[in-house]
């Protein structure tokens, strides 16, 4: 078979072009392809909704991929066992209680198992904005990384959603787009500095989980953005709460919408 390269261009344009169109108007748009937003996809689209995982960087795995300070293992606390197992995510137990994971294979899992479950994910892309439509969340603004990153003036596109999930880590960028350019604010006790609390772990861990929630109609944060969101402990390089995060966000994102479809 002789190899042509105008064939080759059409093939990756048309699978591209296919696959986007469809997903145009989905059920769940997850900013971020961190541990969280990959979580929350791979569980999210395991229940069948259509969903898209935006990621601006080229490889999705957000803070995982360095481990503690390029160290490149990961840690797991004990109630992630089940998690990791469903996601075959093999680990080592170092000491009773602690699973450690080498970053590498803990984002190929991820990775791995969001695409095996039907969700599409679209890297070197970054959501830039926000659609609101009657005060909900609706959809996201896009645009090419590198366009925004050499400020060249080009307009973005929109992908609309049911729901949108912030899962960009430390930033919260999108829940923070969203307060800016509608004027709310969270309850004022619950803070907003878009900063995290000192690190302490086993507090982090669990706060990050309890505070997963939607933050105004149609809109989510998971991960890291919540901890950033409510103030609450940083954790450093355990994994587990971002997981359990992620798992959350998508169970609330089905729950919404099977009510909005009934
Ligand atoms: C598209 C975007 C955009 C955008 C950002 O930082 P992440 O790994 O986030 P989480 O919440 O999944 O995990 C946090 C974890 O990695 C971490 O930092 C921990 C546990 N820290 C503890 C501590 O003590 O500091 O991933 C976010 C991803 C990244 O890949 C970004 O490139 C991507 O989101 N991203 N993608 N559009 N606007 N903003």
């Amino acid at each position: 078979m002789t190899i042509n390269d105008i064939q080759i261009t059409r093939s990756i344009i048309e699978e591209y072009y296919t696959s986007v169109k469809q997903l145009l108007e989905c059920d769940v748009v997850i900013v971020g392809g961190g541990p969280a937003g990959m979580t929350a996809a791979y569980f999210a689209a395991k229940h069948g909704l259509a969903v898209v995982v935006l990621e601006s960087r080229l490889a999705p795995g957000g803070g995982m991929w360095g481990g503690g300070m390029f160290f490149n293992q990961v840690i797991f606390q004990e109630e992630a066992r089940e998690l990791l197992d469903e996601l075959r995510i093999e680990y080592k137990q170092n000491t009773e209680g602690y699973l450690v994971v080498p970053s590498y294979r803990a984002v190929a899992g991820l990775i791995l198992n969001v695409d095996k479950a039907g969700a599409r994910i679209l890297n070197g892309i970054t959501a830039e904005d926000v659609m609101v439509r009657q005060s909900k969340v609706c959809g996201v603004v896009i645009n090419w990384t590198a366009a925004m990153k050499l400020g060249m003036h080009v307009d973005p596109l929109c992908i609309g959603a049911r729901v949108v999930i912030d899962a960009t880590g430390h930033d919260a960028s999108i829940v923070r787009i969203y307060f800016a350019k509608s004027g709310n604010k969270l309850q004022p006790d619950e803070g907003m500095n878009i900063k995290t609390a000192s690190m302490w772990a086993e507090k982090g861990e669990k706060m990050v989980v309890e505070h997963t929630r939607f933050i105004t109609d149609g809109l989510i944060a998971a991960g890291m953005s919540v901890s950033s969101l409510f103030n609450t402990p940083r954790m450093g390089p355990i994994f587990g709460g971002m997981l359990f995060s992620g798992h959350k966000a998508a169970q609330l994102a089905v729950d919404y919408i099977k009510k909005e479809r009934k």
